[in-house]
């Protein structure tokens, strides 16, 4: 059944973009906590959080993630998913540690993908130990899919290990990356006719996917997922202005695909994460 809303997920940092290369990137806490709540305004429900150390370089370091959790959390109401997949460079133990940092969510990427020039490398033994722990610790993971092939791994793993936490299966499909699925409304097609039984998707256009792959996701029924992890253009040769900019227009298509932009509240309900306390 098709959801009368559209949950919309920001990524408002990612790993790889270079904040001298891209001004409007938040890489302090005070810049991603403002972002944080311009996008609330503009109609994101959740955040997927990658963070950066002084240096402004990616950063998996816990106390830093626990910080930006809190303050995220004092903030906003939006869910707070962090970034399990970090940079290319980071270790699977580093990778491991961030739930430690006590989120609502995290992200969970089904299969090693060609990244690039790189590997971004999720062999099934990790997959399998991060999952493990999300269903210990009690965190709700957002499986992704950079392929086809992640799919079928992520069928193994619910047989394997069982529901994750909350018991609801949300995907977030991400197209376009070079070396990953393509970012067309075919390959998108192909990919939620993969997905299991009764999961909730969202989809993201990454680079010059992003429209494309937004608008299929909207004509197919799917929520989804913007923000300058994704793509630092607005259109050809114009860059964002910033995440909100991204963010609104997503909600404007999704009012006038007549399925608006859903608050937190809703989304909780939609992915099984239990309200605050
Ligand atoms: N930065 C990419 C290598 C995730 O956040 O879980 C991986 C990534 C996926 O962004
Ligand atoms: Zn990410």
């Amino acid at each position: 059944m098709t959801a009368d809303r559209t949950l919309i997920t920001v990524a408002p940092t990612g790993a790889e973009a270079l904040k001298a290369a891209v001004p409007a990137l938040p890489v302090t806490l005070d810049e991603l906590v403002a972002a944080a709540r311009e996008c609330r305004a503009a109609g994101a429900a959740v955040i997927h959080v990658h963070i950066r150390d002084d240096q402004a370089a990616p950063s998996l370091d816990v106390g830093r993630l626990t910080d930006t959790v809190h303050a995220l959390r004092e903030a906003t109401d939006l869910i707070i998913q962090l970034s399990t997949g970090g940079a290319v460079t980071d270790s699977f133990g580093r990778r491991l540690a961030v739930l430690d940092a006590g989120p609502d969510a995290c992200s969970l990427t089904c299969g090693s993908a060609n990244f690039g020039d790189e590997i971004f490398a999720n062999p099934w033994p990790f997959i399998r130990e991060l999952y493990t722990r999300t269903q210990q610790l009690g965190v709700v993971p957002e499986f992704e899919l950079f392929d086809l092939g992640h799919a079928a791994t992520l069928h193994r793993l619910l047989a394997d290990l069982g529901p994750p936490h909350g018991g609801h299966v949300h995907c977030d499909l991400v197209l376009g990356v070079p070396g990953g699925m393509p970012g067309d409304a075919a390959t998108l097609t192909a990919a939620v006719a993969a997905l299991p039984a009764g999961a909730t998707w969202s989809a993201t256009g990454v680079g010059r996917a992003a429209l494309p792959v937004m608008l299929a996701a909207l004509a197919a029924g799917g929520h989804l997922r913007v923000g300058l992890e994704d793509t630092t253009s607005f259109a050809r040769g114009r860059p964002a202005a910033g995440n909100a900019e991204l963010v609104r227009r997503a909600a404007a298509l999704a009012e006038l695909a007549q399925r608006p932009a859903m608050a937190p509240g809703a989304a909780r309900a939609l992915l099984a994460i239990p309200g605050r306390s």
